[in-house]
């Protein structure tokens, strides 16, 4: 019985020491090591052996199977590691392959003209500041000098929420919000720009959406030549060095006296083409000195500080620098249009 344990032993290792794969280890454990496997089989003939050979071969018998068990288990943990280190070889990374081109966007053209503008004023010393676009109907309109009954809210038909809280129509409130928290106190210097509404009907050149960037300066001895100052530096750093600005009277409720001011015209240099309807001039912006009133309702002396302030459409000034001919395009969202946008 021992020889024959001794035989399938050396079988059975052989056949570990032969196999390929995890399943014909299996396979090998089930046929020598299973409920109907020679090496049970033998277990069960013990019982016709003298009580003196059973123990040993007994003995010998669990011998056997732990050889084999332990032949499968280190025949098995080899083969696994193999497939580990044949996966690593396939999948090993070589980092010195090209990267894939990484798809690169662009600044959409109405943040590319609002930044190019804060950048202008910031080196003028102006700071940037913002506010809510759900605003009251006392910032949006009363502390402008826009009372309940004034014609002039016309003009800015709005989207109202309550009866005294709308989506703003300017970014105004801003700067009556900036001035009031500086307690009667100069300077102010902000620009202000940000998303108004009113209520319009969507064509080339209206949108119940848009933007605005307005400035605001309150100080001692502020004159409206500072005020021209500052718009003929800004006209000439965004339209050309050449550019001559001019100033035509106007009218808003919130500055007194007020201006509109056009520049020569930067397709022609004033001679008169289709860009300028043949004016020579193009009207960019509006502007004037902070009515009283407004200075006033803020908490401002008006026998003391002055101010200038203005009001100009990113969407215009983008519309004139780059010949965009429909103001829809800055919010379909269609790729060709904003792609054109593309720094070199
Ligand atoms: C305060 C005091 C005065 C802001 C100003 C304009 C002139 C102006 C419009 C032009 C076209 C805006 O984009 S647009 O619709 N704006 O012409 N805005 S002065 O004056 C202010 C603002 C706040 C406290």
């Amino acid at each position: 019985m021992q020889d024959r344990l001794q035989a399938l032993k050396e079988e059975a290792l052989l056949k570990i020491e032969q196999a390929s794969d995890l399943k014909a280890l299996q396979d090998i454990k089930v046929s020598y090591l299973g409920k109907k496997g020679p090496i049970t089989e033998v277990l069960k003939g013990m019982g016709k052996l003298s009580p003196e050979e059973r123990p040993v071969v007994g003995a010998y018998a669990n011998e056997v199977r732990d050889a084999i068990t332990s032949a499968l288990e280190l025949k098995i943990s080899e083969l696994e590691q193999a497939v580990i280190e044949e996966k690593l070889k396939k999948e090993s990374i070589d980092v010195t392959l090209p990267g894939r081109p990484v798809r690169k966007g662009n600044a959409h053209p109405l943040t590319a003209v609002i930044e190019e503008i804060e950048d202008l004023f910031l080196t003028m010393g102006f700071t940037v500041a913002e506010g809510p676009e759900v605003e009251t109907d006392y910032y949006n309109f009363e502390a402008l000098n826009l009372p309940k009954d004034h014609p002039a809210r016309d003009m800015q038909d709005s989207f109202f929420i309550t009866e005294d809280i709308l989506l703003r129509t300017q970014t105004s409130p801003v700067q009556a919000r900036t001035m009031e928290k500086h307690h009667g106190r100069g300077p102010v210097k902000i620009i202000s720009p940000g998303k108004v509404y009113r209520r319009d009907d969507d064509d080339a050149t209206h949108s119940h959406q848009f933007m605005q960037i307005e400035g605001l300066v309150v100080d001692e001895n502020v004159r409206l030549s500072d005020l021209k100052g500052v718009l003929e530096t800004f006209a000439k750093k965004m339209f050309g060095e050449e550019r001559k600005i001019r100033l035509r009277p106007s009218f808003f409720p919130f500055t007194e006296p007020s201006v509109e001011m056009d520049i020569s015209c930067f397709k022609c240099g004033g001679k008169g083409c289709s860009i300028c309807k043949h004016t020579g001039w193009i009207e960019i912006l509006g502007a004037g000195m902070v009515h009283p009133n407004v200075l006033e309702m803020a908490g401002f002396d008006s026998k003391k500080y002055t101010g200038f302030a203005f009001g100009m459409g990113p969407e215009r000034i983008a519309m004139l620098k780059y010949g965009i001919d429909d103001i829809r395009h800055f919010y379909t969202n269609d790729l060709r249009f904003l792609k054109q946008f593309k720094k070199a």
